[in-house]
């Protein structure tokens, strides 16, 4: 080809040459590979928008200012610059002709000043506004502190984005919760608990002297939601990570997330004091225990001034905890406290505990443990809390601990990697399943009670909130492996800002950001994603089935399993099905899980007249023959959800190959093969529950449910040792 290119005069060679760079701008466009996430600054094709923008945006002023300014510059550079196609003009002082202005409240001149209200700017609020008058033609985005700015900032680009008019701005933008963390469950080795995009992005052996250009994109990525918090390592601890060597890698990381506002916080092994300091007990309340941890911490802060703090799992699934030496959490969770208190950190403590030595409902045993404490815990602890009562479920009732402690700060824990929702490859859009949790009235202050304000606080005047997500990235050039697996984490983070915001309009955000402002792609698609939540709790776990997953990978169905050491790890535990019906009763006749709600919560879920169907035979254990509201069998009624399910994959499938011409070849193609087997595995899971259920019911399938492809004895055949995100027994 060169010899070929010698060969030719210097016109056709240009010529070629122009035809190979357009070539490659096609390929490009049609390889995108997902790596720039909602931050794609694609050119606009719009002309006349793009010449209003830009006729808008003539100049751009940033205030002076540290690392975080430099962050807003080189955003605005790269935005500006991508979404206008032109380079963009930094002046050094504010024309006030068609510019945008970035700038702190206490930099802007009198003028500006009067125009917002500093009493609405938290530390972390921000304002836009678009200014006009004969002399003035601004956008002007101002805030109290630079990490202000740069949420401004970003929010700035998404108006531009997803192509919004810049002629009317008022936007006023705070942080409803106060801790906005992912909790990476990442290994030393770099293996992912419940991982499924690839390898953990923290590279231990080459930090600290090689950053990864990642975890700066990871840290604008977070940026640009406002989330503020990392903990990097996984619950299921190895104390390793608060020794000096990778204490200094940890410093390496929170120096490149600083400024963002992204702070650092590390998962402590309750028995770390033993394992890595010598010590002979990790006893809560022994005086060695209690300065090991205080020296800990120090060393911790001398290095990182602003390290977040810890995060426990503590004698829950064989983890360490206080409880080994007769102890409590509250003496945990305060320990740790105490160490913490003088830096500021705080402790996360989680409730997910549950105990082999306990035989009452494993619902139940969260709320028995930490309840009985409320307003004994230190006020730099929050009790990290499930979204319900057993473990990230396609469908649960929100946990009965919200709205039970208001005099202790809570935390929501979702989980954002699909554990048990089909992994990274099922299409399935979580903000819709948080947003119906943080939508639950808890009634524990009367009716209006919302999980979102006990989130957000308000519902007791609580001091310090936060919000969890289980992160669901990895190395996957995409990050989240399924490209929709992107949207969950944007949800995510979304709703930690404003838990009262609507999943619809999150998705819409997401879809116009990451691929087109296209009406024609935008409502079919986010009609799909909306509707892919209640599709899979139909095929995997319909009106309220749950914990039906294989032993220990959680890939697919294993409703048979009954032989794992302890009974709540067997999902014949949960579904209790046999020859009278199935479900678990929660009721007073059965475990009573249902009194730990309020009581008007109690009887709604009590009574099966107003029992919603979804949390049926999560409360109530039912007759095969008993009737639905639409006069079915309950064993109709489930064959009929399990083939709903099915058909609503293959709705997807059908709306999404109508997109083709809306997007780039390359994603289209990635999530066409993963809605392929999305549907193979949504039959499965019918097949494989209503098979073993009939062996009970004795029943045949409903005329509505598809004839299953294989037999009984096949599915309880299958293995799968080597699925992904397994975890890890070494630890
Ligand atoms: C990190 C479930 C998961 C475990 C996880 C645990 C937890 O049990 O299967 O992998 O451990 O939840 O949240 O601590």
């Amino acid at each position: 080809m060169n010899f070929q290119l010698m060969k030719l005069t210097k016109k056709t060679r240009a010529a070629y040459l122009v035809g190979l760079l357009l070539l490659l701008f096609n390929m490009s466009f049609s390889m995108d590979n997902g790596y720039n996430l909602w931050l794609n600054y694609g050119k606009i094709n719009d002309s006349s928008l793009l010449e209003t923008y830009r006729n808008q945006l003539q100049t751009v002023f940033v205030t002076d200012g540290g690392a975080t300014v430099d962050v807003i510059k080189k955003e605005l550079d790269r935005g500006l610059g991508g979404l206008l196609q032109q380079e963009v003009r930094f002046e050094p002082n504010p024309t006030f002709q068609n510019q945008l202005i970035v700038s702190r409240y206490a930099d802007l001149g009198e003028d500006l000043r009067t125009l917002v209200d500093p009493a609405g700017l938290t530390s972390e609020g921000y304002f836009i506004r678009s200014i006009e008058n004969k002399k003035h033609r601004i956008v002007l985005v101002t805030a109290q502190t630079d990490i202000g700015l740069l949420y401004g900032t970003f929010h700035f680009l998404r108006i531009l984005q997803m192509h919004q008019a810049l002629d009317d701005l008022q936007v006023v933008e705070s942080p409803k919760v106060d801790i906005r963390m992912l909790n990476h469950w990442d290994n030393l080795d770099r293996s992912v608990e419940r991982g499924y995009s690839g390898f953990s992005i923290w590279n231990w052996h080459m930090l600290p002297d090689y950053i990864d250009q990642r975890y700066i994109d990871y840290a604008r990525a977070n940026a640009s939601l406002g989330i503020n918090g990392t903990a990097l390592t996984n619950v299921n601890a190895n104390g390793l990570v608060l020794t000096p060597h990778y204490l200094e890698k940890v410093k390496a990381l929170a120096d490149v997330f600083r400024p963002y506002g992204l702070k650092v916080y590390l998962t402590a092994r309750f028995s770390a004091p033993i394992e890595i300091g010598g010590l002979e007990t990790a006893d809560p309340l022994d005086a060695d225990v209690i300065q090991w941890w205080k020296d800990k911490t120090k060393e911790i802060y001398d290095l990182i001034p602003d390290f977040g703090g810890f995060l426990v799992k503590a004698n829950s699934e064989g983890q360490p905890g206080p409880q080994n030496y007769g102890r409590t959490h509250l003496d945990g969770a305060n320990l740790l406290a105490d160490a913490l208190r003088p830096h500021k950190g705080v402790v996360i403590w989680r409730a997910f505990v549950y105990s082999e030595h306990d035989d009452t409902d494993r619902a139940k045993q969260a709320y028995s443990e930490f309840v009985p404490d409320d307003g004994k815990y230190r006020d730099n602890v929050l009790i990290q809390v499930k979204n319900g009562p057993i473990d990230f479920q396609p469908r649960e009732p929100f946990h009965p601990m919200f709205g039970a402690m208001p005099n202790t700060s809570q935390m929501m824990e979702f989980q954002i990697t699909k554990e048990y929702l089909g992994f990274a490859t099922h299409l399935v859009y979580l903000p819709k399943l948080f947003e119906e949790v943080l939508q639950s009235d808890t009634y524990s202050k009367g009716k209006g009670s919302l999980v979102a304000k006990v989130v957000d606080g308000t519902l007791d005047s609580k001091k310090l909130t936060g919000m969890a997500g289980v992160s669901n990235i990895g190395t996957d050039a995409n990050w989240t492996g399924h490209p929709f697996g992107q949207a969950d984490w944007y949800g995510f983070g979304r709703l930690a800002w404003n838990p009262y915001l609507d999943s619809g309009s999150i998705a819409e955000e997401w879809l116009r950001c990451t691929f087109t402002n296209d009406e024609n792609f935008v409502g079919p698609v986010k009609k799909m994603m909306l509707e892919s939540r209640e599709a899979v709790v139909n095929y995997m776990n319909p009106l309220g089935l749950h914990h039906m997953f294989d032993t220990n990978h959680h890939y697919g169905p294993g409703p048979w399993v009954d032989n794992l050491s302890r009974p709540e790890w067997n999902p014949v535990y949960y579904h209790k099905a046999d020859d009278e019906g199935i479900g678990f009763d929660r009721t007073k006749t059965g475990s009573d899980a249902l009194s730990q709600y309020a009581p008007e919560l109690g009887e709604k879920f009590g009574n099966l007249e107003t029992c919603p169907e979804e949390y049926l035979l999560w409360f109530h254990h039912l007759p095969w023959d008993y009737q639905l509201k639409n006069g079915r069998t309950l064993w109709d009624g489930l064959g009929i959800k399990y083939q709903q399910g099915v058909d609503q994959v293959r709705d997807m499938i059908k709306t999404w190959e109508s997109m083709k011409p809306f997007i780039d070849e390359y994603r289209h193609n990635q999530v066409s093969m993963l809605l392929g087997i999305q549907l193979k595995e949504a039959k499965w899971w019918r097949d494989a529950c209503m098979l073993y259920f009939q062996t009970f019911s004795k029943m045949n399938f409903p005329k509505e449910m598809e004839k299953p492809e294989n037999t009984l004895e096949h599915y309880k055949s299958l293995q799968f040792p080597f699925a992904p995100g397994i975890r890890p027994t070494w630890n």
